[in-house]
């Protein structure tokens, strides 16, 4: 999907509790799924920054109940990502094309990191996403909404896509046998942790669900995690889902679209660092089944969203946003490649949690 016209920004900028003067505003970040701007205003002469966003209807079918979660969420961790309400006091406003869109305090001197660069960033990336869960354990009120239904059902992501190929609407399968050939040979994962969960091994929680790695801000001078933000899957999961999805982002050497597969590396130094952050933050709530299956969420996660990027490209990139042809593809290949490396690999993981569990 690609980004849509420049919005009318004056009836969105009176929308928003703003105070000031309109300056610019420009698209930002590089996220797969809303359309962000920052936006700057002129208050007594200095610059004041805001996030908007264009939040993506087709991927989220229920934005009052979405936003309805991110406010409960954010008020229950204050000193994080800050909504700003509109005037009418509602946490989003609708623009002429009734499009939702929601604005944040923009975090200043922080940044977010595609690839990370070094294992520092990597253990307070960790340690951010465990310190979310942990403060979200006591939220109040009802169980949160589920954004989108089945979001890491890996079960349901591997019939999709299997439905995908079965239906070949843009004529795609017979350029990809060999993807298509390793994305069904993995089938014996896709329901381990869902069948754990089931036996009632595994306890749902309130965990983020897209831990990316550039879903955390850093703090530019100190390195430190400065919060935690794309709350939009914040509902119950597993908490390994949040594990698994830091250990598919940060462990890569690589960017998530890399073409040149001998690139694609698990960087050990790095699970290293994410399993020290993690557990140092996260421990002290875990049950020992969720420890024990650490090490396999990195390949289920990492394997689990190379499946939704293969079904995206055979379904004519309909949910990701796309830069160039084959893009999903190519997010593809570079998942099934890192799921390989993070198989060889795995040993060597269960011996770094170990011993970072001493
Ligand atoms: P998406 O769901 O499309 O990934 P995100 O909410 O992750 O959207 O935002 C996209 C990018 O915008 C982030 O990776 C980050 O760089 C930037 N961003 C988002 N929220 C803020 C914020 N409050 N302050 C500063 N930058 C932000
Ligand atoms: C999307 O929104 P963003 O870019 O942080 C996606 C994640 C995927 C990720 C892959 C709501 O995350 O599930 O893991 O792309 N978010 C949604 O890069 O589908
Ligand atoms: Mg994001």
């Amino acid at each position: 999907m690609t980004a849509k016209l420049q919005p009318n920004w004056p009836p969105l900028v009176t929308a928003f509790n703003l105070t000031g003067e309109f300056v610019s505003a420009a698209p930002y970040g590089s996220g797969h799924i809303n359309d962000t701007f920052a936006l700057t205003m002129a208050v007594d002469g200095e610059s004041v920054r805001y996030i908007y966003q264009r939040i993506n209807e087709h991927v989220f079918k229920d934005i009052p109940a979405l936003m309805d979660n991110i406010a409960r969420v954010t008020a229950h961790i204050p000193g994080g990502l800050t909504l700003i309400p509109c005037v009418d006091g509602l946490p989003f406003a609708r623009d002429a094309d009734n499009a939702y869109w929601r604005c944040y305090v923009f975090i200043e001197k922080a940044s977010t990191h595609d690839i990370v660069e070094h294992a520092g960033q990597a253990r307070a990336a960790a340690f951010s996403f465990g310190e979310f869960q942990e403060r979200l354990v006591d939220l109040p009120g009802p169980r949160l909404n589920e954004t989108i239904l089945n979001f890491h059902h890996t079960r349901s992501r591997f019939n999709t896509l299997q439905d995908a190929i079965a239906a070949d609407t843009h004529q795609r399968v017979s350029e990809i046998g060999d993807d298509v050939e390793f994305a069904l040979s993995r089938e014996a994962m896709v329901d381990r942790l869902i069948d754990r969960t089931a036996r009632g091994e595994i306890p749902e929680r309130i965990t983020h669900n897209d831990t990316k790695i550039n879903n955390v801000m850093i703090n530019d001078a100190t390195g430190e995690g400065e919060a935690v933000i794309d709350l939009d899957t914040v509902m119950p999961g597993l908490v390994l889902y949040d594990f698994g999805d830091m250990v598919r982002t940060a462990t890569n050497a690589a960017a998530e679209d890399e073409t040149d597969l001998s690139k694609v590396e698990a960087r050990m130094e790095i699970f290293d660092a994410l399993a020290e952050g993690y557990l140092a933050a996260a421990r002290k709530f875990l049950d020992p089944a969720e420890i024990e299956e650490l090490e396999f969420s990195g390949r289920l996660i990492t394997f689990e969203i190379g499946l939704r990027f293969l079904t995206d490209h055979l379904q004519g990139d309909v949910y990701f946003k796309t830069h160039r042809s084959n893009h999903n593809l190519e997010r593809a290949r570079c998942q099934f490649a890192l799921v390989r490396n993070l198989e060889a690999n795995s040993e060597t993981m269960r011996g770094i949690i170990t011993d970072r569990l001493k």
